[in-house]
Protein backbone atom coordinates (compact mmCIF):
# COMPACT_ATOMS: atom_id res chain seq x y z
CA UNK A 1 0.00 0.00 0.00
CA UNK A 2 1.07 3.39 -0.61
CA UNK A 3 0.37 7.12 -1.13
CA UNK A 4 1.35 9.47 -3.73
CA UNK A 5 1.00 13.19 -3.23
CA UNK A 6 1.42 15.40 -5.69
CA UNK A 7 0.49 19.21 -5.85
CA UNK A 8 -2.63 20.42 -6.99
CA UNK A 9 -3.02 24.20 -6.54
CA UNK A 10 -2.14 27.20 -4.93
CA UNK A 11 -4.31 29.09 -3.06
CA UNK A 12 -3.70 32.34 -1.18
CA UNK A 13 -0.04 31.06 -0.06
CA UNK A 14 -1.23 28.26 0.82
CA UNK A 15 -0.38 24.58 -1.38
CA UNK A 16 -3.50 22.06 -1.96
CA UNK A 17 -1.93 19.01 -2.53
CA UNK A 18 -3.40 15.46 -4.14
CA UNK A 19 -2.99 12.31 -2.31
CA UNK A 20 -3.49 9.39 -3.70
CA UNK A 21 -4.16 5.92 -1.46
CA UNK A 22 -3.37 2.83 -3.47
CA UNK A 23 -4.27 -0.81 -1.91
CA UNK A 24 -2.80 -3.85 -2.73
CA UNK A 25 -5.46 -4.48 -5.17
CA UNK A 26 -5.61 -1.49 -7.12
CA UNK A 27 -7.72 0.89 -5.96
CA UNK A 28 -7.46 3.93 -5.62
CA UNK A 29 -9.01 7.04 -3.58
CA UNK A 30 -7.22 10.19 -4.19
CA UNK A 31 -8.46 13.28 -1.82
CA UNK A 32 -7.52 17.02 -1.79
CA UNK A 33 -6.72 19.35 1.77
CA UNK A 34 -9.03 21.66 0.05
CA UNK A 35 -12.88 20.45 1.66
CA UNK A 36 -10.91 17.15 1.94
CA UNK A 37 -12.87 16.69 -1.49
CA UNK A 38 -12.52 13.36 -2.89
CA UNK A 39 -11.85 13.57 -6.53
CA UNK A 40 -11.67 10.17 -7.63
CA UNK A 41 -12.05 6.33 -6.71
CA UNK A 42 -11.06 3.97 -8.64
CA UNK A 43 -12.50 0.15 -8.39
CA UNK A 44 -12.97 -2.72 -10.41
CA UNK A 45 -15.92 -3.87 -12.79
CA UNK A 46 -16.59 -7.88 -12.49
CA UNK A 47 -13.95 -8.18 -15.55
CA UNK A 48 -11.34 -6.40 -13.28
CA UNK A 49 -11.28 -3.36 -15.42
CA UNK A 50 -10.11 -0.59 -12.57
CA UNK A 51 -12.31 2.68 -13.15
CA UNK A 52 -13.56 5.78 -11.18
CA UNK A 53 -17.01 6.02 -9.78
CA UNK A 54 -17.07 9.07 -8.50
CA UNK A 55 -17.78 13.05 -9.85
CA UNK A 56 -15.00 15.50 -9.47
CA UNK A 57 -12.92 17.59 -11.08
CA UNK A 58 -9.04 17.85 -12.37
CA UNK A 59 -8.57 21.79 -10.95
CA UNK A 60 -9.24 23.80 -8.29
CA UNK A 61 -11.08 26.46 -9.95
CA UNK A 62 -13.63 24.06 -11.13
CA UNK A 63 -14.17 23.17 -7.62
CA UNK A 64 -14.80 26.87 -6.28
CA UNK A 65 -16.48 28.16 -8.71
CA UNK A 66 -18.83 25.39 -10.27
CA UNK A 67 -19.01 21.99 -7.63
CA UNK A 68 -22.23 21.01 -6.52
CA UNK A 69 -20.15 19.66 -3.13
CA UNK A 70 -18.84 16.69 -5.04
CA UNK A 71 -16.49 14.34 -2.85
CA UNK A 72 -16.62 17.16 -0.11
CA UNK A 73 -17.06 17.16 3.55
CA UNK A 74 -20.14 19.09 4.13
CA UNK A 75 -19.99 20.93 6.99
CA UNK A 76 -20.46 22.39 10.54
CA UNK A 77 -24.11 20.95 9.39
CA UNK A 78 -24.90 19.09 6.50
CA UNK A 79 -28.18 20.06 4.98
CA UNK A 80 -30.66 22.56 5.38
CA UNK A 81 -31.57 24.24 8.41
CA UNK A 82 -34.93 26.91 8.04
CA UNK A 83 -34.63 30.18 8.12
CA UNK A 84 -30.72 30.06 8.45
CA UNK A 85 -31.52 30.61 12.30
CA UNK A 86 -30.50 28.20 16.10
CA UNK A 87 -31.26 28.87 19.49
CA UNK A 88 -29.49 27.40 22.24
CA UNK A 89 -30.02 28.62 25.85
CA UNK A 90 -32.05 31.04 24.73
CA UNK A 91 -29.63 32.99 22.28
CA UNK A 92 -30.46 32.77 18.59
CA UNK A 93 -27.64 32.50 16.37
CA UNK A 94 -28.19 33.80 12.64
CA UNK A 95 -26.33 31.30 10.03
CA UNK A 96 -25.48 32.29 6.57
CA UNK A 97 -28.14 31.93 4.42
CA UNK A 98 -26.51 30.50 1.36
CA UNK A 99 -30.30 28.30 -0.12
CA UNK A 100 -33.12 30.65 -1.17
CA UNK A 101 -33.36 31.91 2.32
CA UNK A 102 -31.89 29.16 4.24
CA UNK A 103 -28.86 27.72 5.19
CA UNK A 104 -27.07 24.59 3.39
CA UNK A 105 -23.87 22.23 4.58
CA UNK A 106 -22.32 24.74 6.49
CA UNK A 107 -23.10 27.89 4.50
CA UNK A 108 -21.00 30.01 1.94
CA UNK A 109 -17.68 28.92 3.35
CA UNK A 110 -18.54 25.79 4.89
CA UNK A 111 -16.05 23.07 5.66
CA UNK A 112 -16.00 22.33 1.60
CA UNK A 113 -14.24 25.26 1.00
CA UNK A 114 -11.79 26.11 3.48
CA UNK A 115 -8.26 24.67 3.26
CA UNK A 116 -7.62 21.44 5.98
CA UNK A 117 -3.94 21.00 7.57
CA UNK A 118 -2.73 17.12 6.10
CA UNK A 119 -0.93 13.92 7.76
CA UNK A 120 -0.36 11.03 6.05
CA UNK A 121 -0.12 7.96 8.44
CA UNK A 122 0.90 4.15 7.22
CA UNK A 123 0.07 0.97 9.32
CA UNK A 124 0.32 -2.56 8.10
CA UNK A 125 -3.03 -3.16 6.96
CA UNK A 126 -4.10 0.51 5.96
CA UNK A 127 -2.90 4.02 4.82
CA UNK A 128 -4.79 6.65 6.12
CA UNK A 129 -4.91 10.74 5.57
CA UNK A 130 -5.84 12.50 8.48
CA UNK A 131 -7.33 15.76 7.81
CA UNK A 132 -7.66 18.77 11.04
CA UNK A 133 -9.45 22.15 10.88
CA UNK A 134 -10.19 24.53 13.36
CA UNK A 135 -13.44 26.44 13.13
CA UNK A 136 -13.55 29.85 14.91
CA UNK A 137 -16.23 31.12 16.78
CA UNK A 138 -18.79 32.56 15.24
CA UNK A 139 -17.67 31.09 11.88
CA UNK A 140 -20.78 30.85 9.39
CA UNK A 141 -22.69 32.16 12.46
CA UNK A 142 -22.13 29.23 14.34
CA UNK A 143 -20.96 29.62 18.42
CA UNK A 144 -17.76 27.63 19.46
CA UNK A 145 -14.22 27.31 18.33
CA UNK A 146 -14.39 23.84 16.64
CA UNK A 147 -11.74 21.45 16.10
CA UNK A 148 -12.18 19.36 13.11
CA UNK A 149 -10.56 15.76 12.51
CA UNK A 150 -11.56 14.06 9.24
CA UNK A 151 -9.60 10.53 8.56
CA UNK A 152 -9.53 8.49 5.43
CA UNK A 153 -8.41 5.78 5.55
CA UNK A 154 -8.20 3.16 2.50
CA UNK A 155 -7.71 -1.32 3.55
CA UNK A 156 -7.02 -3.98 1.58
CA UNK A 157 -10.64 -5.18 1.55
CA UNK A 158 -11.29 -2.28 -0.65
CA UNK A 159 -13.27 -0.76 1.95
CA UNK A 160 -12.44 3.06 2.87
CA UNK A 161 -13.61 4.50 6.05
CA UNK A 162 -14.30 8.36 6.98
CA UNK A 163 -13.98 9.14 10.43
CA UNK A 164 -14.92 12.52 11.75
CA UNK A 165 -14.08 13.54 15.50
CA UNK A 166 -15.17 17.53 17.21
CA UNK A 167 -14.70 19.44 19.65
CA UNK A 168 -15.91 22.63 20.49
CA UNK A 169 -14.99 25.21 23.26
CA UNK A 170 -19.36 26.14 23.60
CA UNK A 171 -22.33 24.43 23.59
CA UNK A 172 -22.99 24.17 19.31
CA UNK A 173 -24.66 22.10 16.53
CA UNK A 174 -22.56 19.71 14.62
CA UNK A 175 -23.75 17.01 12.03
CA UNK A 176 -20.98 15.94 9.32
CA UNK A 177 -21.10 14.39 6.11
CA UNK A 178 -19.78 13.79 3.33
CA UNK A 179 -20.90 14.58 -0.13
CA UNK A 180 -19.38 12.03 -2.83
CA UNK A 181 -21.67 11.37 -5.99
CA UNK A 182 -21.47 7.74 -7.03
CA UNK A 183 -21.79 6.77 -10.38
CA UNK A 184 -20.86 2.73 -10.11
CA UNK A 185 -20.50 2.57 -14.59
CA UNK A 186 -17.24 3.84 -14.14
CA UNK A 187 -16.44 6.98 -15.80
CA UNK A 188 -19.39 8.36 -16.30
CA UNK A 189 -20.30 5.80 -18.90
CA UNK A 190 -24.11 5.71 -17.94
CA UNK A 191 -26.53 7.34 -15.19
CA UNK A 192 -27.38 5.97 -12.23
CA UNK A 193 -31.02 5.56 -12.98
CA UNK A 194 -30.66 1.77 -13.22
CA UNK A 195 -28.30 1.56 -9.82
CA UNK A 196 -29.86 -0.87 -7.53
CA UNK A 197 -30.81 0.64 -3.83
CA UNK A 198 -31.49 -1.18 -1.01
CA UNK A 199 -31.71 0.51 2.47
CA UNK A 200 -33.06 -1.23 5.71
CA UNK A 201 -35.37 2.21 6.43
CA UNK A 202 -38.97 2.26 6.96
CA UNK A 203 -39.48 5.64 7.29
CA UNK A 204 -38.50 8.81 5.47
CA UNK A 205 -38.39 12.80 6.33
CA UNK A 206 -41.06 14.74 4.12
CA UNK A 207 -39.86 17.82 2.33
CA UNK A 208 -41.81 21.30 1.87
CA UNK A 209 -40.87 22.65 -1.31
CA UNK A 210 -37.94 24.15 -0.04
CA UNK A 211 -36.86 20.89 0.27
CA UNK A 212 -36.81 21.27 4.34
CA UNK A 213 -38.61 18.53 6.80
CA UNK A 214 -42.34 19.55 7.45
CA UNK A 215 -41.82 17.34 10.94
CA UNK A 216 -43.79 14.92 9.43
CA UNK A 217 -42.04 11.43 9.65
CA UNK A 218 -43.66 9.20 6.77
CA UNK A 219 -43.56 5.57 6.24
CA UNK A 220 -42.32 3.96 3.37
CA UNK A 221 -44.74 1.29 3.26
CA UNK A 222 -46.28 1.15 -0.77
CA UNK A 223 -44.28 4.10 -2.38
CA UNK A 224 -41.61 4.41 -4.71
CA UNK A 225 -39.59 5.21 -1.41
CA UNK A 226 -39.51 1.48 0.02
CA UNK A 227 -36.18 0.27 -0.88
CA UNK A 228 -35.56 -2.40 1.69
CA UNK A 229 -35.90 -5.63 -0.92
CA UNK A 230 -33.86 -3.12 -3.79
CA UNK A 231 -35.24 -0.97 -6.23
CA UNK A 232 -33.97 1.03 -8.92
CA UNK A 233 -33.10 4.71 -8.69
CA UNK A 234 -35.77 5.30 -11.71
CA UNK A 235 -38.49 4.35 -9.66
CA UNK A 236 -38.30 8.11 -8.17
CA UNK A 237 -38.56 9.71 -11.39
CA UNK A 238 -41.79 7.68 -13.17
CA UNK A 239 -43.83 8.03 -10.51
CA UNK A 240 -46.51 10.76 -9.37
CA UNK A 241 -45.15 10.38 -5.64
CA UNK A 242 -45.35 14.27 -4.77
CA UNK A 243 -42.55 13.79 -2.62
CA UNK A 244 -40.30 13.00 -5.73
CA UNK A 245 -41.52 15.27 -7.74
CA UNK A 246 -41.01 18.24 -4.99
CA UNK A 247 -37.59 17.36 -4.88
CA UNK A 248 -36.93 17.84 -8.76
CA UNK A 249 -38.07 13.86 -10.01
CA UNK A 250 -35.99 11.60 -7.57
CA UNK A 251 -34.74 11.68 -4.19
CA UNK A 252 -33.38 14.15 -1.67
CA UNK A 253 -34.77 13.01 1.27
CA UNK A 254 -33.63 11.72 4.71
CA UNK A 255 -34.30 7.92 5.36
CA UNK A 256 -34.31 7.07 8.73
CA UNK A 257 -32.37 3.45 9.24
CA UNK A 258 -33.87 0.54 11.21
CA UNK A 259 -29.89 -0.59 11.63
CA UNK A 260 -26.56 0.34 11.81
CA UNK A 261 -23.21 -1.28 10.83
CA UNK A 262 -24.97 -4.18 9.21
CA UNK A 263 -24.76 -3.32 5.25
CA UNK A 264 -28.09 -1.17 6.10
CA UNK A 265 -26.94 0.74 2.76
CA UNK A 266 -26.26 -0.88 -1.11
CA UNK A 267 -25.84 -0.13 -3.93
CA UNK A 268 -25.39 -2.56 -7.33
CA UNK A 269 -24.81 -1.54 -10.73
CA UNK A 270 -25.63 -4.71 -12.72
CA UNK A 271 -24.06 -3.64 -15.92
CA UNK A 272 -20.51 -3.21 -14.45
CA UNK A 273 -20.93 -5.84 -11.73
CA UNK A 274 -20.48 -3.32 -9.09
CA UNK A 275 -21.45 -3.15 -6.04
CA UNK A 276 -21.52 -0.38 -2.98
CA UNK A 277 -21.87 -1.49 0.81
CA UNK A 278 -22.26 1.56 3.29
CA UNK A 279 -22.15 1.26 6.92
CA UNK A 280 -22.63 4.02 9.49
CA UNK A 281 -23.66 4.60 12.95
CA UNK A 282 -25.45 7.60 11.86
CA UNK A 283 -29.20 7.65 12.10
CA UNK A 284 -29.95 9.09 8.90
CA UNK A 285 -29.03 8.63 5.19
CA UNK A 286 -30.04 11.72 2.76
CA UNK A 287 -30.34 9.92 -0.61
CA UNK A 288 -29.84 12.65 -3.35
CA UNK A 289 -30.07 11.29 -6.84
CA UNK A 290 -28.36 14.25 -8.40
CA UNK A 291 -31.84 15.74 -9.41
CA UNK A 292 -30.36 19.87 -10.14
CA UNK A 293 -27.20 18.68 -11.56
CA UNK A 294 -28.03 20.14 -14.85
CA UNK A 295 -26.18 20.43 -18.18
CA UNK A 296 -23.86 23.21 -17.36
CA UNK A 297 -21.00 21.42 -16.09
CA UNK A 298 -18.38 19.75 -17.77
CA UNK A 299 -17.17 16.65 -15.41
CA UNK A 300 -13.89 15.38 -16.76
CA UNK A 301 -15.20 16.01 -20.42
CA UNK A 302 -18.60 14.49 -19.75
CA UNK A 303 -21.27 17.30 -19.84
CA UNK A 304 -23.21 16.83 -16.68
CA UNK A 305 -26.69 16.02 -16.70
CA UNK A 306 -29.38 15.05 -14.13
CA UNK A 307 -29.53 11.75 -12.49
CA UNK A 308 -25.56 11.83 -13.06
CA UNK A 309 -24.05 10.83 -9.83
CA UNK A 310 -26.12 9.63 -6.96
CA UNK A 311 -25.20 10.88 -3.07
CA UNK A 312 -25.35 8.73 0.04
CA UNK A 313 -24.98 11.24 3.28
CA UNK A 314 -24.81 9.91 6.53
CA UNK A 315 -26.08 11.89 9.30
CA UNK A 316 -28.13 13.21 11.79
CA UNK A 317 -31.35 14.58 10.75
CA UNK A 318 -31.58 17.96 8.99
CA UNK A 319 -33.08 20.89 11.12
CA UNK A 320 -33.56 19.14 14.14
CA UNK A 321 -33.28 21.63 16.15
CA UNK A 322 -36.60 23.30 14.47
CA UNK A 323 -38.17 19.43 15.48
CA UNK A 324 -37.77 18.80 18.92
CA UNK A 325 -39.01 14.91 17.89
CA UNK A 326 -36.18 14.38 15.64
CA UNK A 327 -32.60 13.10 17.40
CA UNK A 328 -30.71 16.89 17.91
CA UNK A 329 -27.56 17.51 15.96
CA UNK A 330 -26.45 19.94 19.61
CA UNK A 331 -23.01 19.19 20.69
CA UNK A 332 -22.02 19.98 23.85
CA UNK A 333 -19.46 22.35 25.36
CA UNK A 334 -15.92 20.15 25.50
CA UNK A 335 -18.22 16.68 24.32
CA UNK A 336 -16.40 15.04 21.93
CA UNK A 337 -18.42 14.27 18.64
CA UNK A 338 -17.24 10.55 16.68
CA UNK A 339 -18.87 9.52 13.82
CA UNK A 340 -17.50 6.19 11.29
CA UNK A 341 -18.88 5.35 7.93
CA UNK A 342 -17.32 3.11 6.05
CA UNK A 343 -18.05 2.21 2.26
CA UNK A 344 -16.52 -0.91 0.89
CA UNK A 345 -16.94 -1.65 -2.85
CA UNK A 346 -17.62 -5.05 -4.55
CA UNK A 347 -17.18 -6.61 -7.92
C1 LIG B 1 -27.82 17.69 -1.46
C2 LIG B 1 -29.23 18.10 -1.51
C3 LIG B 1 -29.52 19.37 -2.06
C4 LIG B 1 -28.51 20.11 -2.84
C5 LIG B 1 -27.11 19.67 -2.68
C6 LIG B 1 -26.15 19.98 -3.73
O1 LIG B 1 -27.40 17.23 -0.24
O2 LIG B 1 -29.95 17.88 -0.33
O3 LIG B 1 -30.82 19.58 -2.47
O4 LIG B 1 -28.85 20.33 -4.10
O5 LIG B 1 -26.87 18.55 -1.99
Amino acid sequence: MRVLQEKFADLDGQTVTAYTMVNDNNMEVTSINYGCIITKILVPDRNGVVENVVLGFDTLEEYQKYSPYFGAVCGRHAGRIANGEITLDGTTYHLEKNNNGNHLHGGLQGFDKVVWNAEVREETDSISLQFTYLSKDGEEGYPGNLEMKVTYKLTNDNELEISYQGLSDKRTVLNVTNHSYFNLSGNLKSDILNHTLTLKSERFLELNEALIPTGEILPVEDSSFDFRTGRKIKDGTLTNNPQNIVAGNGYDHPFLLVENNNHEINLYDDESGRGLVIETDQPAVVLYTGNQLGEDLSVRGVTSRNHLGLCLETQGLPDSLHHPHFPSAVLEKDELYKSVTRYKFTN
